[in-house]
């Protein structure tokens, strides 16, 4: 084992996604999500790949918590989807929906686990959409409104509600790249996107405050240090150019009540009077995913990444270093709440052999994270909280099933979930943490 050692309190946990593992997309009432609408397009995932069935968590959610119990989990991060509690995204409510959440977060206080919610992990109601989606201004205040409901349902119970998990994948992948939903590809569309996110959770945490909700509330960004490939002028500009886009365009507004100025960028979105006001609404915590490094570089062709540690099977390189620097320029830069990594995690080409799935290279990578972890608290980051992305092998969006990041391998033929050897590796990391 490792002689890391966390302070006092720290949580540690998993995370996984509503559209990801829960399948059941026609039962009980559940409306559509953009997601059910563009996996079915042809040509947008792997092989075709939908979240109809993914884990049948709707169906398993039991035997899941307990998996997360055998592994002394302290804390579970999962997304309510939003078209499960209301169909249509406005209006009626769907009990069946509710009552399912109410359920889980039940299993999970009965087993000593701490809820963690994220209200938005990207499966949008299809109806909202149809109006329009985050590029219309009211779906802002519809989200509250969602917000304001959950967090009255849940928030006596659950110790955490994050309204979005990482609003630039929304905004870009969905609208500007095209290869998330909605699908657009649409770059003007997508900094307006990206602006009515950060004013529906500055409205959703007013709705939530007003109601009186207890929970903790938050947000989760995907963050990234930048690194320039050379020490040429062009390659630094690149790089601040490209972390302004990733990381302060999102953490500006909500802390500084502005916009950064990026060299070249002409887009800006339609900002109302006080929307900055509403947006920088006090957090009680920032969540923050981390998993690789942004490389900058000007030539043609790029000069690569150098991958020193290697990659993940999504070609994203290993650079465990880069926790620590993202973490100590978010401090230096900004008045941090606490702060939990609320992702961090690897995908690996796992097979399972003979009931086990020796997943050394997940192992490597979880320590050596938790070893730039450390390193951030030590230099003065006030972070409360680790959740590996993610329990389970899941649907992982255009990618499909191809790829695993659990630590618990799923076989999607007979949902037989099977603890990887990362999954007793962590198991022990984290008993060993209960004893320092
Ligand atoms: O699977 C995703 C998750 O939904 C959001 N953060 C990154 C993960 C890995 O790509």
């Amino acid at each position: 084992m490792t002689s890391l050692s966390f302070p006092p309190g720290f949580v540690w946990g998993a995370a996984t996604s509503a559209y990801q593992i829960e399948g059941a997309v026609r039962e009980d009432g559940r409306g559509p999500s953009i997601w059910d609408h563009f996996s079915h397009q042809a040509g947008t995932t792997f092989q075709g790949h939908t979240g109809d069935v993914a884990c049948d968590h709707y169906h398993r959610y039991e035997i899941d918590v307990d998996l997360m119990a055998a592994l002394g989990l302290q804390a579970y991060r999962f997304s309510v989807s939003w078209p499960r509690v209301q169909p249509l995204g406005q209006g009626a409510w769907n009990e069946k929906g509710l009552a399912f959440y109410d359920r889980l977060v039940d299993r999970l206080l009965a087993k000593g686990i701490a809820p963690h919610v994220t209200l938005y992990h990207w499966d949008l109601p299809q109806a909202l959409q149809e109006r329009g989606g985050w590029v219309v201004r009211d779906t802002a205040q519809r989200f509250a409104e969602y917000a304001e409901r959950m967090g009255r349902r849940l928030g006596d119970r659950v110790a955490a509600i994050a309204t979005h998990n990482e609003p630039w994948c929304t905004a870009i992948l969905g609208h500007e790249v095209g290869k998330f939903a909605p699908g657009w590809r649409d770059p003007q569309a997508a900094v307006q996107v990206a602006h009515h996110l950060l004013l529906s959770h500055g409205l959703a945490l007013q709705a939530m405050r007003a109601s009186g909700v207890r929970a903790s509330l938050g947000i989760v960004l995907n963050q990234s240090p930048a690194t320039p490939a050379t020490d040429g002028q062009a390659d630094r500009a690149e790089a601040q150019r490209q972390f302004a886009a990733f990381v302060r365009w999102y953490m500006d507004p909500l802390f500084l009540k502005r916009y950064p100025t990026i060299d070249g960028r002409a887009l800006h979105p339609v900002v109302d009077e006080n929307d900055f006001e509403i947006m920088a609404q006090p957090l009680d915590f920032l969540g923050i995913n981390y998993y690789t490094r942004i490389w900058a570089s000007t030539a043609q062709p790029p000069v690569p990444a150098p991958k020193r540690q290697g990659e993940t099977d999504m070609g994203w390189e290993i650079y465990p270093e880069g926790l620590t620097e993202l973490l100590t320029w978010l401090h230096r830069n900004y008045r941090l709440p606490p702060v939990y990594i609320t992702e961090n995690g690897m995908a690996h080409p796992d097979r399972l052999v003979d009931g086990a799935v020796a997943d050394q290279p997940r192992i490597d990578y979880v320590h050596a994270h938790l070893q730039a972890l450390a390193r951030a608290i030590e230099a003065g980051v006030d972070v409360r909280g680790y959740f590996y992305w993610s329990l389970l092998d899941n649907y992982e969006w255009d990618s499909g099933y191809g790829k695993r990041f659990g630590l618990v391998h799923v076989d999607y033929d007979t949902q037989v979930r099977t603890p990887k050897a990362s999954a007793y590796w962590y198991r022990d990391f984290i008993a060993s943490q209960r004893r320092t």
